[in-house]
């Protein structure tokens, strides 16, 4: 994914400061809320919309500090949006086109409690059908879109971090899709990537495990929607979410993963394994990370939304798989 935004220019940088490694807890350059929310979404990780809305609202309205909102960053006043029913606790959200028309993209969201990811095809004019349930594993978590079966279709993949598996849903070109089949992927999985890290032609996805064994579950695909049996690695490292990326530039399929304090570089070998991580100081508790070259030098940049300070943070990336602050 690519940030395509012009989110450069929303940027704040107040403090520069030296990247440091293992543990890096000082204070950090930082993005406004709207920022994030701008960058998130180019990552596919909000909704266009309410980036928009964020970005509407910066500009409306200035903190004394740069970047920092001295409270909670109201978007629009609720009367005011349209509401969409999905399944029971959505926790993530993705698009693609999973029908044939031209009305635009259409959503998808992983509903932890619901067991089920919803899929909401779009009626043009920005706004969308009812939704329509596709079973899940237990607690599905997060998902990719991508084309896994080579039809040139939207199929979903998404973890579901209670049944430990991960549930590929291959789309018929109509905006059905077929029954799921699971792959089992270790424990507790969360994030979700797909890349073609092997380089055969063939998407694959890559998966962070959040439980007793974190780590990572490679699953090489087959190029006609199926898998083969994932391959676990142990690095005790605790990744909610993960991005594939080209870091450094020599073909190979990068892996950008985030950790409690910041993110985690690991650069791909080229046939779906990786070399050992590379961590990268951010504020506490990163909770969503995106990938894009925010600064126009043809090198992708990580920027991480940190729950527990309330900042964003942007690591600028140098072209060889590392990435120093913003
Ligand atoms: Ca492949
Ligand atoms: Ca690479
Ligand atoms: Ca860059």
């Amino acid at each position: 994914m690519r940030a395509t935004t012009n989110a450069p220019k929303m940027l704040t940088a107040a403090r520069p400061a030296r990247a440091k490694r293992f543990g890096a807890r000082a204070a950090r350059p930082f993005l406004t809320l709207a920022a994030c929310a701008a960058l998130l979404a180019a990552g596919g990780l909000l909704p266009a919309g309410a980036a928009g809305a964020a970005h509407a609202r910066a500009g409306a309205r200035r903190s004394p500090s740069p970047g920092l909102f001295p409270q909670p960053l109201n978007l629009l006043p609720a009367y005011s949006l349209r509401n969409y029913p999905v399944g029971l606790s959505p926790r993530s959200i993705a698009s693609g086109l999973f029908n044939g028309n031209s009305n635009g993209a259409d959503l998808a969201t992983a509903n932890i409690s619901g067991g089920n990811v919803s899929v909401l095809l779009n009626n043009g004019g920005g706004t969308f059908g009812g939704a329509r349930n596709l079973a899940a594993g237990q607690y599905p978590e997060q998902l990719v879109v991508a084309d896994f079966a080579g039809f040139g279709r939207r199929d979903i993949a998404v973890t579901n971090s209670g049944s430990n598996t991960v549930s590929v849903h291959l789309c018929r070109g109509d905006g059905t899709f077929q029954p799921a089949r699971h792959y089992a992927v270790g424990n507790v999985p969360r994030g979700i990537t797909a890349g073609d890290f092997n380089r055969d032609g063939r998407l694959d996805l890559v998966v962070t495990n959040r439980g007793a064994a974190q780590g990572l579950a490679v699953l090489l695909g087959n190029g006609d929607g199926t898998f083969q049996p994932a391959r676990l690695t142990y690095e005790y490292i605790s990744s909610d979410f993960v991005v594939a990326a080209h870091l450094n530039g020599d073909g190979k399929l990068d892996l950008v993963r985030s950790d409690v304090g910041g993110v985690i570089a690991q650069l791909g070998n080229g046939d779906g394994t990786f070399a050992a991580p590379a961590y990268f100081g951010a504020n506490y508790q990163v909770a969503g990370i995106a990938v894009g070259d925010v600064n126009n030098d043809g090198r992708q940049d990580a920027v991480t939304a940190n729950i527990t300070s309330g900042y964003g943070n942007v690591l600028l990336g140098n072209g060889d798989g590392t990435f120093r602050p913003r």
